[in-house]
């Protein structure tokens, strides 16, 4: 992974080691330097590369080396499942280093490292090693381009050890004349764009089969997008900004333009903005074999309404598939992103994929001026474009147009007899009560993994970004009944909407961000449930979403490096709450416990799994996803006849406690990869 436009042969790694390959692995151009490359690293550790007959690679290569490279274009998409699939068809762990490192001098290095990852996630033989976070690898996707011409003469000059680290400025894609640059902060968040990249990564839309079809994959495709945009309108709101409108008319020039920044170190690029006011296009491109029209996509949308309307979807055989309560919801997820998963590409097309390269192409819908597609077509940088949002609120309609053809949730579904939630209150560390207190915080990235041809050592970047006082929850439950457990769900809404003018509850349950969920034991009578908010379960710690594989990784073997590896995905601790408001941001957080007889999961307690603690977005690996409700519970229908308040919706098990977000307008101390805490 390190250094990746960067010879094979050349040191790599903390202890500079190097692989010693066998001289046919050596690409033409440096198959001259054979003799002088084996003497000139005689001193360091060889790592001895087995060599094997090498599986066709002709897929993989027709992706030009300095080509930019996108999952949502269906041609590099189909290359990437080729490659993910000979990775994955390597039959020993040597036989699959030995390829990978034939590969990587020879391939697009964004393809290859994607592709190594998911290879990496899914084989037996090494799904517990840990993989470098993307920003490492590829920091020039995470930060300001102006930066790196600055690293470069840093650590040309500057020796490691008296390195400073180099400033992001907090404000470089926009200034506030753009009034969808109030939000930046949270979408050009490095630990957001992380998550979102490593949740493709886990839920790839095409791979083998076996790495595709996760459980509930389509509906979680649904609920963690579902939350993105909830989370993101509640920012919205907390800076004056109505809720994002859906992107519905296809023929309207697109009003937000975006302009990102970002350099490509791989293809000597910028990455290409899109301006204000800009009409999509039929897209033809021979370049990357992509011909579709907008027709295409209101096809497709109106055949996927009709589907929805009339509560059935038509496989492609012809037979008719009910939406179901229970199924219908990860049906329509693989249709609408769609995943090879889907039930009828032919008839319901790849709509969410198709519109994410009809946004990213728009610039340059034909491939006239030679240029490429813009950050919404690359998970690890779509979140950056405000458009992603018009598209995800698009989608997500149609999500809840289906979730609205659904039995609403009656008062007994919803009840948990003889258990009562008779207290609830958010102490933080500190002491204040029923406050939630936000501000901005400073941390480090290393970037010396991600720069080729610089010297050596460590080279950080400092980011600024939002971030909270630790907090407790406090909850009492009296229980009238013999002990049993229960499932606690917590979420968080604003208090009115963007007039400032209370919401019906229809409207209010979409804005509801989970803030948590984890399973009590409950006692007869009184119990009192304490729960820290970096226990959250959506969340991974500051260590994890920036981790360093490096000197602070846990020893091999240890109990430590399993839990350090499997997920860089989960929501950073750090946004776990929307900023808030200078002087308090009024709010409403909810609480319900539901009877967990029927919230199980029929399988072996997967909670001691490694990072089953983001299960909410993640999912656990290997295991079913750990909640047998609708994801979204009890938020995911209209309410029953009559409610059209939160409060009338509340059962006795349920609770709910007005509180606010105050912001701060002041930095705390820069923080370092591998300092614990998430706690300032
Ligand atoms: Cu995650 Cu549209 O799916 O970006």
């Amino acid at each position: 992974f390190d250094r990746p436009t960067e010879p094979v042969f050349m040191p790599k790694g903390d202890n500079n080691s190097v692989f010693d390959v066998p001289s046919e692995y050596l690409v033409d151009e440096y198959r001259p330097l054979e003799n002088d490359l084996s003497n000139r690293f005689s001193g360091v550790e060889k790592i001895p590369v087995k060599k094997i007959s090498i599986p066709d690679l002709n897929i993989p290569l027709s992706l030009g080396r300095r080509e930019n490279f996108s999952l949502f274009i269906p041609r590099h998409n189909r290359i990437a499942a080729r490659l993910i699939s000979i990775f994955m068809g390597m039959r020993s762990l040597d036989d699959f280093i030995s390829l990978a490192t034939y590969c990587r001098d020879r391939l697009n290095p964004y393809l290859f490292v994607y592709a190594l990852s998911v290879a990496i996630l899914h084989r037996p033989d090494t799904k517990n090693l840990p993989i470098p976070t993307l920003n490492e690898v590829f920091p020039e996707k995470y930060m300001d381009g102006a930066i790196f011409a600055q690293a470069k003469e840093t650590s040309n000059i500057v020796p490691s050890n008296q390195r400073v680290p180099l400033v992001i400025p907090v404000d470089y894609t926009a200034t506030d004349l753009e009034l969808e640059h109030r939000i930046a902060y949270w979408r050009e968040d490095l630990g957001i764009n992380l998550h979102h990249w490593h949740w493709h990564l886990v839920y790839p839309f095409n791979a083998d089969r076996n790495i595709v079809d996760k459980d509930r994959r389509g509906e979680l495709f649904f609920y963690m997008h579902q939350q993105i945009m909830a989370r993101y309108n509640f920012e919205r709101f907390c800076n004056n900004l109505a809720r994002c409108k859906r992107l519905l008319n296809w023929r309207e020039p697109v009003e937000e333009g975006y302009f990102p920044k970002l350099d490509s170190l791989v293809s000597s690029r910028v990455w290409p903005p899109r301006f204000d006011n800009t009409k999509l296009s039929d897209i033809n491109r021979e370049v990357d074999q992509i011909t579709f029209d907008i027709q295409d996509l209101e096809r497709w949308r109106d055949r996927i309404f009709s589907a929805i309307h009339s509560g059935s979807v038509i496989d492609s055989s012809g037979n008719t598939i009910q939406l179901t309560e229970s199924r219908g919801i990860d049906i329509l997820g693989n249709i609408l992103e769609a995943s090879i998963l889907t039930i009828n590409r032919n008839l319901y097309g790849d709509l969410h994929n198709l519109g994410h390269v009809a946004l990213a192409l728009a610039h340059d819908p034909d491939h006239k001026h030679l240029e490429t597609f813009g950050v919404i077509a690359d998970p690890a940088t779509a979140m950056r474009d405000p458009a992603f949002y018009r598209l995800h609120a698009f989608v997500d309609d149609i999500f809840q147009e289906h979730k609205n053809t659904l039995p609403r949730y009656t008062v007994q579904q919803l009840d948990f007899t003889g258990v009562r939630v008779t207290g609830f209150e958010v102490i933080n560390d500190g002491g204040r009560k029923n406050v939630f207190q936000t501000f901005w915080q400073q941390s480090d990235v290393e970037l010396s993994r991600g720069m080729d041809f610089t010297p050596r050592g460590s080279l950080l970047a400092r980011f600024t970004h939002l971030q909270h006082t630790p907090f407790s929850y406090k909850i009492q439950v009296t229980n009238s009944g013999a002990a049993r457990q229960g499932t606690v769900r917590i979420f968080l809404a604003p208090a009115t909407d963007e007039r400032g003018l209370p919401m019906l509850f229809r409207d209010q349950k979409n804005m509801f961000v989970e803030l948590d969920k984890f399973t009590v034991n409950l006692r007869p009578s009184n119990n009192v449930i304490d729960r820290k908010s970096t226990d959250s379960s959506l969340t991974i710690p500051f260590e994890r979403t920036f981790r360093n594989i490096g000197s602070d990784r846990p020893a091999e073997g240890s109990a430590g490096l399993e839990a350090f590896n499997f997920c860089g995905c989960g929501w950073p601790q750090h946004m776990l709450l929307p900023k808030g408001a200078t002087g308090g941001f009024p709010c409403q957080l909810f609480i319900m416990v539901s009877d967990f007889k029927d919230d199980r999961v029929d399988q072996p307690d997967p909670s001691s799994k490694p990072c089953a603690d983001a299960a909410s977005f993640c999912g656990i690996r290997d295991s079913l996803y750990p909640d047998k409700r609708s994801m979204g519970y009890p938020f995911d229908r209209l309410p029953r006849d009559g409610v059209d308040t939160l409060n009338q919706f509340l059962t006795p098990n349920m609770r709910v406690q007005d509180i606010n977000i105050e912001f701060t307008n002041r930095t705390v101390r820069p923080r370092t990869p591998g300092m614990n805490s998430d706690t300032v």
